[in-house]
């Protein structure tokens, strides 16, 4: 018998990293996965940006048959830029956004590499000028559609969180029962034993909303945590982006030509950076999304052998280290301190890149029993 399906919201804002996230999703893991939503925030493009992303992959990723899925919009400000009467963030996701800082130089200035029109018209030119059909927005906000949803399935919702943790420390703080009803959640971010990838302190995540991270740290336990200890290990080359061009027989464990077009096509982008800018030092792309969702679904977790520290995490946020994660290893301390209430949460510290990389490739369509470079 198949194991039961596990129900996810993917918080997100898409960003090429969340595209191969939410494709490899929606499209490879639909025996593992049910998609109960999508939630958006400002990160690696405008709010606004990340729903409207959102909506094309969710339509782009649909196989025939699928139930239309909820695109909800969440806050387009961090907590500190919200008014301080406003402590359940009911202006967050109407808030003018003008001064939020956005990865545009990594992700493009649409959040997709320049990619986003070319498919937005086939789309288009498929289903008309209507909403991308598969997607519908909801009549709430990401807070509570996050609050509402794991009050409906107590103990059933999984939230994948693959940008900064607002939407989710504001469902926390309307709804604190939510800390009760949310099965797990699973964050993209920090960094523990390496540098940050916005500064030597801080991941692009976290960094976004460090007073979110550390309230979501400091309050929720059945947390898995990864970030750029293990993502920076799990890459794809140039020479596996190109595959993505190249067609392949479809099945229903790969993604489909038409996504892996989109996928290579909004990857130039983000490929350029890594190399001309971050200047990494190989060919190629991290793809931190895709870790994080193999974090989310229990059989892959298992399959590609994350290991995990097990200790509280608090977050900086003053001075120069603000956005800076740091775990509590030792746990044995003479004196209660910072770390002290917060609960022990389980950080990624290793996996089976290898493991890792076979899952991407065979989910993508591009590892060799599907290609060899010399096919004509
Ligand atoms: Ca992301």
């Amino acid at each position: 018998m198949p194991p039961t399906r596990r129900r996810l919201i993917i918080d997100t804002d898409p960003g090429v990293d969340d595209a191969y996230a939410i494709a490899l999703c929606a499209q490879t893991m639909r025996e593992e996965v049910d998609i109960v939503g999508y939630t958006t925030v400002f990160g690696n493009c405008r709010r606004d940006d990340a729903s409207r992303n959102a909506k094309l992959l969710v339509t782009v990723c649909a196989r025939d048959g699928d139930a239309r899925t909820p695109v909800v919009d969440g806050a387009k400000v961090p907590l500190r830029a919200l008014d301080a009467s406003d402590r359940s963030g009911k202006e967050a996701s109407t808030a003018d956004d003008s001064n939020v800082f956005i990865a545009d130089f990594v992700h493009g200035v649409d959040g997709l590499g320049g990619a986003r029109e070319t498919y937005e018209r086939a789309v288009r030119e498929r289903w008309g000028d209507a909403v991308p059909p598969y997607a519908y927005d909801a009549s709430v906000d990401a807070a509570d559609f996050i609050a509402e949803t794991c009050a409906r399935y107590p103990g059933e919702v999984t939230v994948l969180a693959l940008a900064s943790l607002t939407n989710v420390a504001l469902a926390f703080r309307r709804r604190p029962e939510c800390l009760r009803d949310m099965d797990e959640l699973v964050v993209l971010g920090g960094a523990i034993e390496v540098n940050g990838n916005v500064n030597p302190a801080a991941e692009a995540n976290i960094l976004c909303d460090p007073e979110a991270a550390d309230e979501v740290f400091s309050s929720f336990e059945r947390t898995y945590v990864v970030g750029l200890d293990v993502t920076t290990r799990v890459r794809l080359t140039a020479a596996d982006i190109s595959r993505l061009a190249r067609p392949i027989v479809e099945d229903e464990r790969t993604c489909t030509n038409d996504v892996r077009r989109l996928l290579h096509d909004c990857a130039q982008f983000y490929k350029d950076y890594h190399t001309d800018i971050a200047k990494v030092g190989f060919d190629g792309v991290y793809v931190h999304d895709p870790t994080a969702l193999f974090l989310a679904v229990p059989s892959i977790r298992d399959a590609i052998g994350f290991r995990f520290a097990t200790g509280a995490v608090r977050v900086a946020t003053d001075g120069i280290a603000r956005g800076h994660t740091i775990l509590d290893r030792r746990r044995a301390w003479h004196h209660p301190n910072d770390w002290s209430s917060a609960p022990a949460v389980s950080v990624a510290v290793d996996v089976d890149v290898d493991a890792a990389l076979r899952q991407l490739r065979a989910r993508l369509g591009i590892a060799d029993e599907r290609h060899t470079d010399t096919a004509p």
